[in-house]
């Protein structure tokens, strides 16, 4: 196959009505102090992304023959932090409604209000898992209410059960905040490298349709160096896609949209991108061998 495209997966284009999947890039940098780079992270995922083989050997297929569609990269609107996730918001709900999957690749972790607030829109009843080595749950941060440090907090103001995976960096303000607040689940690195996590943490989850935010500071720098706000001790590459594959594999548990944010790649190729891009791939494949098997 020629893989001379600029797009996801570097594919001949398809046309929206045979896309199941459409990646949105989302190169937004509006709320962090300074220049953390993330706003080159979607067009590094996406270069890196012709570097990989499309057949899926655990599989044992192509999971990309699906359908996915790489749309143009979202302009960044620097007025106000709102008017980007209203504009976020609006593109997102234009494709739930035409019944695809949305991917959304950062860019900083704010974005993430914006993809979640129309999924909710669209789905009833959406909840929100998140993998991320920090709690995000500040009500405000640099005078923002949309600054990536508040993300968490933004969506469980929407109402939904809000599962964190992965903390190692949380305030003692947020901390407070967490007390008697029945909805909101942390799970902090420590307390899960204690043992196999992966089984317990999907099983202790609430049946439901789920939007998961995957901030890539959730693994370990070791892997991804390549982040604006790195923590040690983080997590690996098996570990993580196990958990994922066993967490998009329960029957009462629906995956309805994901986004991968904070890469902040210091050049076009690198090996940190390619693991975000394999990521996204993996991931594809597990939802399309979900789909397969309730022949949805
Ligand atoms: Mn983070």
């Amino acid at each position: 196959m020629d893989k001379s495209y600029f797009n996801f997966l570097s594919i001949p284009p398809i046309s929206l009505k045979k896309a199941r999947f459409i990646v949105l890039p989302i190169g937004y940098e509006g709320t962090v102090t300074g220049d953390s780079g993330t706003k080159f992270g979607p067009l590094s995922i996406i270069y890196s992304s012709r570097n990989f083989e499309l057949y899926d050997e655990e599989h044992g297929f192509e999971p990309y023959e699906i359908g996915v569609k790489t749309n143009e990269e979202i302009e960044s609107d620097f007025s106000s932090p709102e008017k980007m996730m209203k504009k976020i918001e609006k593109i997102t709900l234009y494709y739930l409604k035409n019944k695809k999957f949305i991917i959304g690749i950062g860019g900083e972790h704010s974005i993430t209000v914006g993809l979640f607030k129309a999924h909710k829109k669209y789905f009833d009843d959406l909840n929100y898992i998140c993998l991320d080595a920090h709690s995000d749950l500040r009500e405000k941060y640099n005078y923002t209410k949309f600054s990536h440090a508040c993300v968490n907090r933004r969506i469980y103001e929407e109402g939904s059960n809000v599962y964190i995976l992965g903390v190692r960096s949380i305030s003692k303000q947020e901390v407070d905040f967490l007390k008697d607040r029945q909805k909101i689940k942390v799970y902090y690195a420590y307390q899960m490298k204690r043992g196999k996590w992966d089984e317990k943490i999907v099983k202790e989850i609430q049946p439901g349709k789920y939007y998961l935010s995957i901030d890539i500071d959730f693994f370990d720098p070791s892997l991804i160096p390549e982040t604006g706000t790195p923590e040690p001790g983080g997590f690996f590459w098996n570990e993580t896609v196990e958990f994922l594959k066993k967490l998009i594999l329960r029957k009462d548990i629906e995956i309805c949209g994901f986004d991968l944010v904070e890469l902040a790649p210091t050049k076009i190729f690198t090996s940190s991108s390619l693991i975000c891009a394999k990521l996204i791939y993996k991931i594809i494949g597990y939802l399309v061998l979900k789909w397969k098997s309730m022949n949805y």
